[in-house]
């Protein structure tokens, strides 16, 4: 398949049934052709459900030298100008959906943009990105009936718009594929106090969602190569994961 002049990866993908342990798959060799424009680093995001493990994951790689991490700025959402948009949203899903992902999206923009810090980073590492909010959030909130079809039809609109200005493009996505059930106790267990209500229920829309995302071999909802990583695994084995794939993760290979 080609995509904008380049070679899209394949992934076969083996059905990832909530409740059975997904299964840890490698990339294509299709893969390691796929260049980064050489006026910018090499660009990755994480994704993956409520508590598949992002951050860890962030956190092992934010200590290796020329990469630059972004985390989920969950303080601004928790704070723009003085409201817990995340709050709102978890209280009343409906009424809040729509002005939360339009906030959320306008911060993953921001965060997208980011210009290196450094002249030496070759990677700049983000969890979740702009393509997440339009092909799983969104998407999601409206095949569930979250939000109105005018609400989603505005979303898509500013999505293109968006897209066609900025150079928003990820060479990499890392998708720590999870079962539903493992990442709700997770999310239990870390209580952050807006979560607390909740239910397995979400994760499981969630689940789907990336899975519709991330697993399709439809271009037009994405073209970007993605690594799958079992994330049900136990720690130690997650660790081995990381280690064995560095090369491909910070786009050294
Ligand atoms: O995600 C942090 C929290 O933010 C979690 O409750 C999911 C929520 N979140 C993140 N992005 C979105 C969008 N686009 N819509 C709705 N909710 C969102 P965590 O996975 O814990 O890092
Ligand atoms: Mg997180």
């Amino acid at each position: 398949v080609t995509v904008s002049g380049k070679k899209r990866s394949v992934v076969t993908p083996t059905k990832c049934s909530p409740t059975k342990k997904a299964n840890f798959m490698q990339i294509s060799p299709l893969l390691m052709k796929i260049t980064t424009p050489s006026n910018r680093p090499f660009r990755v995001s994480v994704e993956g459900n409520i508590g598949a493990g992002k951050s860890t994951f962030i956190k092992y790689f934010s200590k290796f030298p020329g990469i630059e991490t972004y985390q989920e700025p969950i303080e601004w959402w928790r704070n723009c100008n003085g409201h817990n948009l995340l709050e709102l949203l978890y209280s009343d899903t409906k009424k809040w959906y729509f002005t939360f992902q339009s906030y959320v999206q306008l911060t993953r923009i921001q965060t997208q943009l980011s210009k290196p810090k450094d002249s030496l980073t070759r990677t700049q590492m983000f969890e979740r990105s702009v393509q997440n909010n339009r092909y799983c959030f969104l998407e999601q909130a409206y095949q569930n009936g979250i939000i109105h079809p005018a609400d989603y039809a505005i979303s898509d609109k500013w999505y293109k718009q968006v897209m066609a200005t900025f150079d928003l493009t990820l060479d990499l996505i890392v998708y720590l594929r999870s079962s539903p059930e493992i990442v709700f106790e997770r999310m239990r267990k870390r209580g952050r106090p807006e979560e607390t209500a909740v239910p397995l229920q979400y994760l499981k829309e969630l689940h789907e969602a990336h899975e519709k995302w991330l697993m399709s071999d439809d271009v037009t909802i994405n073209n970007v190569p993605v690594l799958i990583l079992d994330a049900d695994s136990t720690l130690e084995e997650i660790h081995e994961m990381y280690h064995k794939n560095e090369d491909k993760i910070l786009g050294y290979d």
